[in-house]
């Protein structure tokens, strides 16, 4: 018998038969006993213009069974080494945006409290502002972004503060991002005010524009990446619209110009080493979607984040000596 959770059996199961969950995985009540919980946020709230991420998760589900057990690269078998479930979705409001802010903070406080790593499915990119409510209510964390847009906004529409433009804005001035932490990797598109983006490189933040991106190549932008988050708590937030529209387009605010699937794989496993402490694939519209690929993009790319947490929950329990205090995760 398999120590961990193990998906369903393809050999026993087809995979186009039975419920659909993240990775076929067991759908758990809760976070206990598990070492990364893969978690939906079917919310959309803080969307601007074209809405529909709220449908993300299940999508996301729906296409992340035709994910297998085994790493084709690294040879890693995530849920060989690491207890792993789908929580189901947290709990949203889908009228009142305040009430669903702090729902999610209650869904993902919860996690944490388990000791899991969370790994989220969104919704919009608003709702990884109460994600980090959730994961740095201790300490500020680094966070390496992959996006066409900074999401560093102050206001919309008035007055109003929270909107999927302004996650990052907000999340350093409530002290839950380190900004000199922060890198921020595929920005592109016009913008709104010629100055948009000066307010997070004062804070500190790097912005590599998908120009600089395509100049230095994919490794070396990692590279830099992973220094400017160096060894503390480092969140990943992954907006699908970093990748080019061509390849997903089931998104609210495309892009063109943007990365390929491959490259989008090739920069998650250049995150290997970087501490994680939680992770996101958000704006994934299936409204706008066609055929499921960006979908089947959205689940990809949290596969191969699973792996990377996989990964590292294995390395810290090994380095654990019995009767010690414990590595820290
Ligand atoms: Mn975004």
């Amino acid at each position: 018998m398999d120590k961990f959770n193990q998906p369903i059996d393809a050999a026993a199961v087809p995979r186009f038969a039975g419920s659909t969950t993240f990775m076929r995985l067991p759908l758990a009540p809760s976070a206990a006993g598990l070492d990364i919980a893969l978690v939906g946020i079917p919310w959309d709230g803080g969307t601007t213009n074209r809405a529909g991420a709220r449908h993300g998760p299940r999508e996301v589900r729906s296409q992340s069974t035709l994910m297998r057990r085994v790493h084709h690269v690294s040879g890693l078998e995530p849920f060989s080494i690491a207890q792993i479930a789908d929580v189901g979705d947290v709990s949203v409001n889908p009228i009142d945006l305040h009430d669903a802010l702090k729902r999610i903070e209650n869904g993902l406080s919860e996690i944490i409290a388990h000791g899991s790593i969370p790994l989220c499915v969104g919704g919009d990119h608003l709702t990884t502002l109460p994600v980090l409510r959730a994961v740095a209510c201790r300490n500020a964390v680094g966070m390496i972004h992959f996006d066409a847009h900074s999401d560093t906004n102050d206001t919309y529409f008035g007055n109003n503060p929270f909107t999927h433009g302004t996650p990052f804005r907000r999340a350093v001035e409530e002290g839950l991002l380190d900004p000199k932490r922060v890198v921020q990797i595929g920005i592109r598109g016009s913008i709104y005010d010629p100055g948009e983006h000066d307010w997070a490189r004062e804070q500190g933040m790097r912005i590599v524009y998908m120009e600089e991106v395509v100049r230095r190549g994919v490794e070396d932008v990692m590279a830099e990446a992973r220094q400017i988050a160096g060894n503390g708590p480092t969140y990943v937030s992954f907006d699908i619209d970093c990748i080019d529209p061509c390849m997903a387009p089931g998104t609210g605010t495309p892009e063109i110009g943007g990365f390929t699937t491959r490259e989008a794989q090739q920069m998650v496993r250049l995150l290997d080493g970087v501490t994680i402490v939680g992770a996101d694939v958000v704006e994934v519209a299936p409204p706008f979607d066609i055929g499921g690929i960006t979908a089947l993009a959205g689940a990809t790319i949290l596969f191969e984040l699973t792996c990377l947490a996989a990964k590292q929950v294995s390395k810290s329990r090994t380095a654990t000596v019995p009767g010690s205090a414990g590595a820290p995760r």
